[in-house]
C-alpha cells in the first residue's frame, strides 16, 4: 500500500507529519477520487479529512491505519483536533500545493505548531512508475493510437478543426476513457506555427494545409499525450523539409533515452539536431515532460541535471514553427527501461498525406 510505503520512506528521512493538500497525491496514496480532502501522514497513523459528500465513500476505501475525520465546519477546526490528538508540534507542508490563503489561516489558527516546508516528496516518488502504472499508460497510449487511425478516415478538406476535436472527445468516451486529458489542439495551416494554438470553432481545413493534432485521453486515472502532424491533399515543400528535421530530431532523442542520461543531455540531443539543420531558433519549448496521473508532471524534460531512471515515463516532443507558414511537432510517450526505452505510442511517423 502506497501510504504505508510513503510513511516508511519518510520515517527514515523526510517531512513527517506531512500535510498532503494535492488531490492527485491524495489519490495516488489512498485511491480517493473525490474533489475535497486533506491528508495528514504521520509515522504510524494517518488522518483523512473530508466532508459529508465523501464520508461513506472515503470510509469504504481507507485502510485501518487511516482515520477518517469528518469536517463539519472549517478545515482548520478538523486539523486542530487531529494535531492536538496526535500531539503534533511541527507540520510539514507540500510546497507546490499549499495555497497562501490556507497557509495564512493555519499560521493564524495553529498557535504553537511550527509550519515547515516539506518539499514535493510525493511528486518525486510518482516519477518512478510501478509496472502496473506503466501497463495502464500503455493502454492509454493504445487508445490514442486507435483514435489517430480513426481520425485519418475523417480529416479531409472542408472539415472544421472543431469537428475533429469533438470527434476525438467522442471517440475517447465511447472507448472507455473518462475524457480527453486536455483540450485537443487541432491546428491547421498557419495556426500550427503556434505551439499551444487554441482550436478554432470555425476554421475549416483546406487543401494543401498542414494539420497538427496534439491530444490525449484520461484512462483509468492515467493520461496519454501524443502529437502527429499530417498533410492535407498535398505538401508545402518548406513544411516537408521541417517535417524531416523534426522527425530526425525526435527519433534521435528517443534512441538516446536510457537510465542515467540527464534531462538536459536528452534535450540537447534533439536541440542540436534541429540547430544543425538550421532551425535552432524555431524550437522554443522544452523537449518533453513526465506523464502519469497528470498530463504534465515531473520530470520536466529540458535543460537540467535530473537523471532519468528506469520506469520513468516521459514525452519526447520537439517541434519547429515557422510563423505565418506552419509548424511541425511530433510527440511520443516513452517508458525508460533498463537499457533504453519502450515507445508507448505507436502511431506512424511517416509523412502522411490525407484527404
Ligand atoms: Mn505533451
Amino acid at each position: 500500500m502506497r501510504l504505508k510505503k510513503l510513511a516508511a520512506t519518510l520515517k527514515k528521512k523526510g517531512p513527517l507529519p506531512y500535510l498532503i493538500t494535492d488531490l492527485v497525491n491524495i489519490r495516488y496514496l489512498t485511491g480517493f477520487t473525490g474533489t475535497y480532502a486533506y491528508l495528514v501522514v504521520d509515522r504510524d497513523r494517518s488522518y483523512f479529512i473530508s466532508d459529508t459528500r465523501y464520508e461513506e465513500y472515503a470510509r469504504s476505501i481507507l485502510p485501518k491505519s487511516v482515520e477518517f475525520v469528518l469536517q463539519k465546519n472549517e478545515f482548520l477546526e478538523s486539523l486542530k483536533t487531529i494535531l492536538k490528538k496526535a500531539g503534533i508540534r511541527e507540520l510539514f507542508l507540500e510546497e507546490h500545493a499549499t495555497p497562501l490563503s490556507v497557509y495564512r489561516s493555519m499560521k493564524k489558527g495553529l498557535r504553537g505548531v511550527k509550519l515547515s516546508p516539506g518539499g514535493d516528496v510525493v511528486n518525486e516518488i510518482r516519477m518512478i512508475k510501478h509496472p502496473d502504472e506503466i501497463e495502464i499508460l500503455r493502454q492509454a497510449a493504445a487508445k490514442t493510437d486507435a483514435c489517430v487511425r480513426h481520425l485519418k478516415g475523417i480529416i479531409r478538406p472542408g472539415v472544421s478543426e472543431w469537428d475533429i476535436a469533438v470527434e476525438i472527445e467522442h471517440f475517447y468516451r465511447k472507448n472507455g476513457c473518462r475524457k480527453s486529458s486536455f483540450d485537443s489542439i487541432i491546428a491547421s495551416g498557419p495556426g500550427s506555427s503556434m505551439p499551444h494554438y487554441a482550436t478554432s470553432l470555425t476554421k475549416k481545413i483546406m487543401k494543401g494545409e498542414v494539420i497538427l493534432i496534439d491530444m490525449g485521453c484520461e484512462y483509468s486515472g492515467y493520461n496519454s499525450d501524443l502529437t502527429r502532424t499530417m498533410f492535407v491533399h498535398s505538401i508545402d515543400p518548406a513544411l516537408e523539409r521541417i517535417y524531416r528535421v523534426v522527425r530526425a530530431a525526435q527519433e534521435a532523442a528517443v534512441r538516446a533515452v536510457r537510465p542515467g542520461i540527464t534531462t538536459g543531455e536528452l534535450d540537447a540531443v534533439a536541440r542540436d539536431s534541429i540547430t544543425g539543420a538550421g532551425y535552432g531558433d524555431r524550437f522554443g519549448h522544452g523537449l518533453g515532460h513526465g506523464i502519469g496521473m497528470e498530463v504534465h508532471e515531473m520530470p520536466a524534460v529540458k535543460k537540467g541535471d535530473l537523471k532519468l531512471m528506469k520506469n520513468m515515463v516521459i514525452t519526447i516532443e520537439p517541434g519547429v514553427y515557422l510563423p505565418g507558414i506552419g509548424g511541425v511537432r511530433i510527440e511520443d510517450m516513452v517508458a525508460v527501461t533498463a537499457a533504453g526505452c519502450e515507445v508507448l505510442t505507436k502511431s506512424s511517423k511517416d509523412i502522411t498525406v490525407i484527404g
